[in-house]
C-alpha cells in the first residue's frame, strides 16, 4: 500500500486567539509549530499568516514571506500556502501569495459557501474576548459568502501554473467536485487533481463516513483513478475522520486550523501533538507515512 501524506494545518483563519492560548500567532510561533509538526512526522504544513499584534488573519506578504523563510531555513517540509486567506479578504488579496512567494503547493478553494463560524462563540461559551475584532469577525459569517465563483475558479489555476504551484483543491461539498471536473475538461486544471475533502464546516457537508464515501465515489466517477485525495474535519471529528481516511486508502490532514483539541476536554498545545496521535493510529494499522521527499513525488511537486 502506498505511503500516506500527513499534512498539518498550523493556525488557519477560523479560530481566534481567545479560543486557545496555544494557537500560534507570530511568524516565530507559526514556524516553530510547523517545524514541530514536521519533527512529529508531517510531510506538509499548511500555512496562514496572522497579524503578530492582534492575531487577526492577514494578507501581509512580508509576514507570509517571513513565515515561509523561517520554515524553509530549518527543514524540508512541503509548504502549502493558503489562498483561502481570512474571512472577508478579497480574491486578489488571497491569491497574491502565489506570484509573490511561489510556494510549491497552495490551497485552491473549489466553490463558494456561506462559511459559517457565527455559532462558535455560543458553542464555546465565550463571553470575554482578548481582541475587539474577534466577535464581529465570527458574527459577520452569518451573512458571508466565501467567494469562489467560476471567474476565480478559472483564474486561480492559471496563476498557479505560471509559478509552478500545484493546487490542493479544498472540497467542502459534493458540487465542488463537479466544478473541478469542469476545470479539468476545460484544460484549466491538469490531472491528477489533488483534492482535500474538508468536512464539518457549517454551510457545507457534515463530517461522516457516509459523506466521505459519497465524495470519494463522486470523485472516482469524475476522474477515474486519476486523482489524489486527503481528508480533514472540523473539531471533534478530526481524529475519527482521519482514521476513516487512513482505512479508505487516503492521505490525511490534522492541525490546529481544524481542531483545537487533542482529545475530549484536552486542548492541543501544538499541531505536532495531533500529528503524533494520528501517526500512532496509522502505525497500529500498519500504514506507513510519507517523508516530505516522498510527498513531493506522490503529488508531483516541483520542489522548494
Ligand atoms: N479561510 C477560510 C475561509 C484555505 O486555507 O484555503 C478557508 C480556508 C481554506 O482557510
Ligand atoms: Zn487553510
Amino acid at each position: 500500500m502506498a505511503k500516506r501524506i500527513v499534512t498539518a494545518a498550523i493556525t488557519g483563519a477560523i479560530h481566534t486567539p481567545t479560543m486557545s492560548p496555544y494557537l500560534p500567532i507570530t511568524p516565530a510561533e507559526i514556524a516553530d509549530h510547523a517545524v514541530g509538526a514536521w519533527e512529529a512526522g508531517a510531510a506538509v504544513v499548511h500555512i496562514h499568516p496572522r497579524d503578530p499584534e492582534t492575531g487577526k488573519p492577514t494578507s501581509d506578504m512580508d509576514i507570509f514571506g517571513d513565515i515561509i523563510e523561517r520554515i524553509r531555513s530549518r527543514c524540508d517540509v512541503v509548504i502549502c500556502a493558503t489562498t483561502g486567506g481570512g474571512l472577508g479578504m478579497s480574491v486578489e488579496e488571497r491569491v497574491k501569495v502565489v506570484p509573490t512567494h511561489k510556494p510549491e503547493l497552495a490551497s485552491f478553494n473549489a466553490g463558494s459557501i456561506n462559511f459559517g463560524l457565527f455559532d462558535l462563540p455560543e458553542r464555546m461559551k465565550i463571553t470575554e474576548w482578548k481582541h475587539d475584532w474577534e466577535l464581529p469577525y465570527l458574527q459577520m459569517t452569518k451573512d458571508f459568502i466565501f467567494r469562489n465563483t467560476f471567474q476565480s475558479l478559472e483564474e486561480f489555476p492559471q496563476i498557479f501554473a505560471k509559478h509552478g504551484t500545484k493546487p490542493e483543491a479544498e472540497v467542502y461539498d459534493s458540487g465542488m467536485l463537479n466544478n473541478l471536473a469542469y476545470l479539468v475538461n476545460k484544460g484549466v486544471m491538469q490531472k491528477p487533481v489533488y483534492v482535500q475533502f474538508v468536512l464539518g464546516i457549517m454551510g457545507a457537508m457534515p463530517a461522516s463516513v457516509e459523506n466521505l464515501l459519497f465524495l470519494l465515489q463522486t470523485a472516482q466517477r469524475s476522474f477515474g483513478e486519476d486523482f489524489i485525495w486527503s481528508v480533514c474535519a472540523a473539531g471533534r471529528f478530526q481524529m475519527p475522520m482521519c482514521t476513516a481516511g487512513l482505512l479508505l486508502g487516503g492521505n490525511i490532514r490534522v492541525g490546529m486550523e481544524d481542531s483545537l483539541w487533542l482529545d475530549k476536554g484536552v486542548p492541543a498545545k501544538t499541531s505536532a501533538e495531533q500529528v503524533a496521535k494520528i501517526i500512532r493510529i496509522a502505525k497500529e494499522l500498519n500504514i506507513e507515512t510519507a517523508t516530505p521527499a516522498e510527498a513531493r513525488q506522490i503529488l508531483g511537486l516541483r520542489g522548494s
